[in-house]
């Protein structure tokens, strides 16, 4: 399913294109195929920005040409993955900790392509996923406080070998169990206002095209055709 919907979301990559790479096991069969369409030539001229290291370290492996956002700080178009997405096409996303920079990648792209497999629909945000938080150190508990306080059960992500979970910022997720979160777009607000909040994982607005990978192939869905 995944394969399919980064099949789908490659026809939309133009030879000279400014492209973003997502972050997620989604986003990296994204960039293998990528590799696979510029190595047998039916792509050519395509410049790559990835959001975490993991998927630049990827795409260098496969020779797929890279740069950074300074470079090219308007970007054409960007495929990346998701945890939940909603039927406005609004998304959580961050269950690899790579939120911060897929935003900033998913801000400065013209259009915004999100290949998910059909388990990551949802009707509402939240009821499949917790919304993840980045949060600086300092100040932890006080941050986890004022999470709580807005109605979310919150756990400090750790990794398999259980310590603290770092972000490529040096920073902490919080885990956010809000339940289905009615008022997405309120609840974004009130997180981006909060000083030590550097990132949550809700994105609103952000998402122009949905490709949903099935198991009989893939859709694709415009926002605002839905
Ligand atoms: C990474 O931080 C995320 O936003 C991913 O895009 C998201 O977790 C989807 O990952 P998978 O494609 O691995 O499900």
């Amino acid at each position: 399913m995944k394969l399919a919907a980064a099949s789908m979301a490659l026809e939309f990559v133009q030879p000279g294109m400014v492209l973003g790479l997502g972050g997620g096991s989604t986003a990296m069969v994204m960039v293998r195929l990528l590799a696979d369409l510029l190595k047998a030539g039916r792509l050519h001229d395509i410049v790559g920005i990835p959001c975490p290291n993991e998927t630049a370290e990827l795409a260098h492996s496969l020779g797929i040409p890279l740069a950074d956002l300074d470079a090219h700080p308007t970007i054409d178009l960007t495929i990346d993955g998701a945890d939940e997405v909603d039927p406005h096409l609004n998304l959580i996303k961050g269950g690899g900790g790579f939120l911060l920079r897929e935003k900033i990648i998913a801000q400065a792209s013209s259009r915004e392509v999100i290949i998910v497999d059909e388990t990551k629909l949802s009707p509402t945000l939240g009821t499949r996923w917790p919304l993840p938080v980045e949060v600086i150190s300092f100040g932890l508990k006080a941050h986890r406080n004022f999470l709580e306080s807005l109605g979310a059960q919150v756990e400090m992500r750790i990794t398999k070998d259980g310590s603290l979970f770092k972000t490529e910022q040096g920073n902490v997720i919080l885990d956010c169990n809000f339940g289905p979160i009615p008022d997405p777009v309120s609840l974004s607000e009130r997180l981006s206002c909060h000083t030590g909040i550097m990132a949550h994982g809700l994105f609103i607005n952000l998402a122009t095209d949905l490709v949903v990978g099935g198991l009989e192939g893939s859709r694709h869905i415009q926002r605002g055709e839905q």
